[in-house]
């Protein structure tokens, strides 16, 4: 080192003395820095350059990944495990390919679905609405089929009376209805050819049935308030499932409806009500299981008041006509009803399931000895050969036919019409 600085010395004073002192000033600052530079290469390769050239590759595998997911979205079966597919795609290419700007993976997620591609929901298509003639076909098979049997080709006898007689004794008509109908085709037929007849007890029947078709008025709005139905019937009969047809009925007119589950005594009555409720869109006043179901009744109508609602019905345990204090409790259900509003009930409609025949007849007869029933419904005409009893109700108790019930759907409660009801049950010969 004392070398090199006499060297440095003796240069200088050379230089000063050969006016090169500044060329050698310059060289002697450089010096330093060139040693430095030789140094650090001799120290191995830079470290700042390895990590660069591993990034951009990492990054060309992380690229590479999500863009087959967003630009092509390929069944998911198909897409390749994530090593194979940065395997298979060379880094480079995919860096250098232009990344599409409108699909980066995580806005694909936030953005919002077009409503387009949301599922369509399950839209109800209207049902064609079935003819009634296909609803009565055991009923009409019963009656009227059975007739063609015993009328071709004969005159109206003696044999041929005996044999009517025991075919309307068996067609749920009930004795007196039966009787009456023969009188007809006695004094209007006797002698005549037997194809007379068959017009005869259609005239007969429908003459029956036409003074028991409901008069139009008598529903919402024929009187101040809500107007209240009470529901009545025996086990099983359809009373909860005519409230529910009738409700949606009511409410496809506008028509704001109340439904008050008065059956506190069987278990899930009132979750049967309120799906009707649910599925029709009105609300169900409810009571306690095994409560008091005129309270019931009583909470109901005070309600129906207080919204302003059009129409509200009132749903009853089914009872056996032959319980009488089951029977007496419709009297005060019936009486609590017009506690806040004088007229009501405005309907009282006593269900009857048409399979039970003549018994109909029976459940008619008690009812009305402990409540005013001011319109009948014959339910589930649909299934049955037993509708006959249809004209022996009306027959007997010349009480309005409010409704038939054809079906278990909500559009199977048909408003009661004498002639197309005796159309349906007697249809032209094809
Ligand atoms: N085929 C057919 N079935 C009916 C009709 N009306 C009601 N039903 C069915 O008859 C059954 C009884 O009906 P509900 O409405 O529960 O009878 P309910 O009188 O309220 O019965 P309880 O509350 O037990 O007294 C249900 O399965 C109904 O779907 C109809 O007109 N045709
Ligand atoms: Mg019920």
């Amino acid at each position: 080192m004392n070398g090199f600085t006499s060297i440095l010395e003796s240069a200088v004073i050379w230089s000063m003395e050969n006016g090169l002192f500044f060329a050698v000033l310059i060289a002697a600052a450089l010096l330093p820095m060139l040693l430095l530079f030789f140094l650090e290469r001799l120290s191995g390769p830079r470290q700042l350059d390895v990590p660069r050239e591993e990034s951009e590759a990492e990054a060309a595998v992380e690229l590479a990944e999500p863009r087959p997911v967003a630009a092509e979205a390929p069944p998911l079966v198909e897409t390749l495990p994530v090593e194979t597919a940065a395997e298979s795609a060379p880094p480079a290419p995919a860096v250098e390919e232009p990344i599409p700007p409108a699909a980066p993976p995580a806005p694909a997620v936030e953005e919002p679905i077009p409503p387009a591609a949301l599922p369509a929901p399950p839209v109800e298509a209207p049902k064609p609405r079935v003819r009634l003639r296909d609803r009565l076909a055991r009923t009409s098979e019963n009656l009227v089929g059975r007739l063609g049997g015993i009328l071709s080709g004969r005159k109206v006898d003696a044999d041929l009376l005996d044999e009517l007689e025991a075919l309307l004794f068996t067609a749920d008509l009930g004795v007196a209805t039966a009787e009456s109908l023969l009188d007809a085709v006695r004094s209007k037929a006797s002698g005549a050819d037997a194809s007379v007849v068959h017009e005869v007890l259609r005239e007969a029947m429908y003459e029956k049935l036409r003074r028991v078709e409901s008069e139009t008025s008598s529903g919402p709005g024929s009187s101040d308030g809500p107007h209240v139905i009470l529901v009545l019937g025996v086990n099983g009969s359809g009373k909860t499932t005519t409230i529910g047809k009738l409700a949606a009925r009511y409410a496809g007119e506008g028509k704001q409806v109340l439904l008050g589950a008065g059956d506190t005594f069987r278990a899930a009555a009132t979750e049967q009500l309120q799906v009707w409720g649910e599925r029709v869109g009105c609300e169900v006043i409810t009571g306690k299981p095994g409560g008091d179901p005129a309270a019931v009744a009583f909470d109901t109508v005070k309600a129906a008041i207080a919204r302003g609602a059009d129409v509200c019905i009132v749903d009853t345990a089914g009872r056996l006509q032959t319980k009488k204090p089951l029977m007496e409790e419709l009297g005060k259900i019936h009486r609590v009803l017009s506690r806040d509003l004088p007229d009501a009930p405005h309907e009282c409609l006593l269900v009857l399931d048409s399979n039970t025949g003549q018994n109909a007849i029976s459940q008619a007869r008690l009812f009305t000895e402990v409540a005013k029933i001011t319109g009948l419904v014959l339910t589930k005409l649909d299934g049955t050969a037993k509708g006959g009893v249809i004209v022996g109700l009306a027959d007997e108790f010349e009480i309005p036919v409010r409704y038939v019930g054809v079906g278990e759907g909500v559009e199977d409660l048909r408003d009661f019409d004498a002639r197309e009801f005796i159309d349906a049950l007697f249809p032209e010969r094809d």
